[in-house]
């Protein structure tokens, strides 16, 4: 294959990400914030930026530039960029791998790297652990503990992936496979099947009468570097991104069952195969087998492994052990929410904040994704890493969304709204009088992350008390792979929220999905309602969407549980009521 296809977009996103480390280290304004919005426009495109690149196309990618298309280009055709080893260069070695780090700053990375010679994670979490960190100006004993903290949380994001991430790169080897003469199914399985949020590796099953050639297939794929093992029935594979990809290829007459298998989880299985074992017979990746008179009962097809256990179809993302083989059995599984069912995004940013896109071009975006409605959440001002709107420029946005509304007359409603901050005491950066004026008003924490349990959860549940708060949103702050959530009582939010009306947010973004699965059933279980939204900062990101409808469903979710699966013209009798 021609070397431009080989750096997938997460690679070029990796570089620019890196770059735009560096230039913040050295103290450089505002051009990190352009390399990182085009790093994250990239990483969430679903087409090929090496493809782009050579179509000339590139000034049509959001948030890229000319001077950073210049880059992009070379990174393609060279695989790397001059431009970030001089700037390696520049910094002493290895800060940019420490400021990764959750807490640890520019300042604080060169200070480490120059006064204690330290160059890696590795070298940091062995000089935290021989307390040599504490005797540097502007470091104590806590620090310590807090770098320790943070590099087991980046251990875990080495191994695991986003959800977000990995399932664009899934589905293009599902198509390939699928697009074979030869191949008869291929089904995505293990925990990209069942939409967890984090993935530790790929599983792909498939059937075809030439499996020789299926592997040959997989094995050469555009973006694989190594393959682990290969044979006739499974051949696993390392992407240049790091993640691994096993494919098995199964018998036509063992596909039900190996699907049921491999689709996981291991929990579940585990319930599953108790069922079988108390009717003596044995369910592997096989089949469903009588052990008395040794007669198969099911292995072609997945549902029918279910229904011979008097077991109704249980949907992948509640394969996980938790109550669902009991409520299978039962009749009582929730209808969960559909991928299809969502009417609108109430939780958009454009180029009025740290957005990238107008409020047309989202609401084109919109549209076309089907929608009935967006609301235009940029933040306020408190914020002002984020470029937050002052009340002024709030109204003003007010009015140009009023303009909008009425120019289309096709039925799309754009809402105008906020994504307000709740101050350390609860209070809310907008004046009452700019609140009163939206459609929408999601309130969430972005500072003060470090307050006590009781704080926080006085501190939500005080803004929750602002009558023109219609949504918390991402309610835990949680960053995955990189940032604990906050401590808060969520019972105590929930039954605060559930009686004012307030809606939580299902965050869709990939690094968020916040609230949790368990956390959004957790809040269910309290009668809350849900907010489903992007946080899409261009229009890319508002397909998002699926992801935050994966978590709902697996936290058991129901279309009537989310707000925005309803009309707009029942929105306000849901809101705050
Ligand atoms: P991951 O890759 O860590 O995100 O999670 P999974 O669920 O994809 O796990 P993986 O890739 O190790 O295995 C895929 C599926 O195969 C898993 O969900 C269930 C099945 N499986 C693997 N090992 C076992 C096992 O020891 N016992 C049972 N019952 N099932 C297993
Ligand atoms: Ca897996
Ligand atoms: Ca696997
Ligand atoms: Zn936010």
């Amino acid at each position: 294959m021609e070397s431009l296809s080989r750096m997938t977009n997460i690679e070029v996103a990796a570089i620019l990400y890196e770059v735009a480390d560096l230039l913040e280290i050295k103290g450089v304004r505002f051009k990190p914030q352009a390399y990182r919005r085009a790093a994250q426009a990239i990483e969430t495109l679903p087409e090929d930026i090496g493809e782009i690149a050579r179509k000339g196309s590139l000034d049509e990618v959001p948030g890229v530039g000319k001077s950073i298309a210049g880059k992009i280009r070379e990174i393609v055709e060279t695989g790397s960029l001059a431009y970030l080893s001089s700037l390696r260069e520049e910094l002493p070695e290895g800060v940019q791998h420490l400021t990764r780090l959750e807490g640890i700053g520019p300042k604080k990375a060169i200070a480490l790297s120059r006064e204690l010679g330290i160059r890696s994670v590795a070298d940091l979490e062995a000089a935290a652990k021989a307390g040599r960190i504490r005797d540097l100006p502007g470091f104590a004993e806590k620090t310590e503990a807090n770098i320790l903290a943070s590099i087991r949380v980046s251990k875990t994001a080495e191994e695991r992936r986003l959800l977000g991430y990995i399932l664009p790169i899934a589905r293009d080897i599902e198509r390939r496979l699928s697009s074979l003469p030869s191949v008869r199914r291929v089904s995505l399985a293990g925990s990209i099947r069942r939409r967890k949020e984090t993935i530790g590796d790929v599983d792909i099953l498939a059937t075809s009468s030439r499996p020789e050639e299926v592997m040959e297939v997989f094995a050469t794929l555009p973006g694989v570097s190594r393959v682990l093992a290969r044979g006739m029935t499974k051949t696993s594979v390392v992407l240049a991104t790091g993640v691994q990809v096993d494919l098995r290829v199964v018998e036509e007459r063992h596909f039900g069952a190996a699907l049921q298998y491999f689709t996981g989880s291991k929990e579940h299985n585990i319930a599953m195969r108790k069922l079988a074992i108390a009717r003596n017979w044995r369910l592997n990746e096989y089949g469903l087998v009588d052990l008395s008179s040794g007669r198969t009962i099911a292995g072609e097809d997945e549902a029918g492994v279910y229904r011979a256990l008097d077991l109704a179809w249980i949907e992948p993302e509640l394969r996980e052990d938790r109550g669902e083989v009991e409520a299978a059995r039962a009749g009582t599984l929730p209808k969960l929410v559909g991928y299809d069912a969502i009417r609108g995004d109430l939780h958009v940013h454009t180029r009025w904040s740290e957005g990238t896109h107008s409020i047309e071009e989202m609401a084109e975006a919109a549209r076309a994704l089907g929608y009935e409605y967006i609301a235009i959440c940029d933040h306020a001002e408190a914020l002002h890493i984020a470029r937050g709107l002052s009340p002024e420029r709030l109204v003003d946005q007010v009015r140009e969304i009023e303009r909008i509304n009425r120019a289309a007359d096709d039925g799309f409603t754009v809402l105008s709204g906020t994504e307000c901050n709740i101050g350390m005491d609860g209070n809310i950066d907008l004046p009452d009088s700019v609140l009163a004026d939206l459609d929408v008003v999601v309130a969430s924490v972005h500072s003060g992350f470090k307050q006590s349990e009781e704080e926080m959860t006085e501190r939500v549940i005080a803004a929750m008390g602002n009558d023109h708060v219609t949504i918390i949103g991402h309610p835990t702050g949680r960053i995955l792979l990189s940032r604990e959530p906050y401590r808060i009582d969520l019972p105590a939010v929930f039954d605060a929220a559930a009686a004012l009306g307030v809606a939580m947010e299902i965050n869709a973004f990939p690094g968020r999905l916040d609230l949790s699965d368990v956390n959004a059933r957790l809040a269910c279980e309290h009668g809350v309602s849900f907010s489903l939204g992007s946080d899409a900062h261009n229009r890319k990101n508002l397909c998002s969407m699926e992801f935050g409808v994966a978590t709902a469903r697996r936290g058991w979710l129901t279309a009537a549980d989310i707000v925005n699966t309803r009309p707009l013209s029942e929105l306000p009798l849901i809101l705050r009521s």
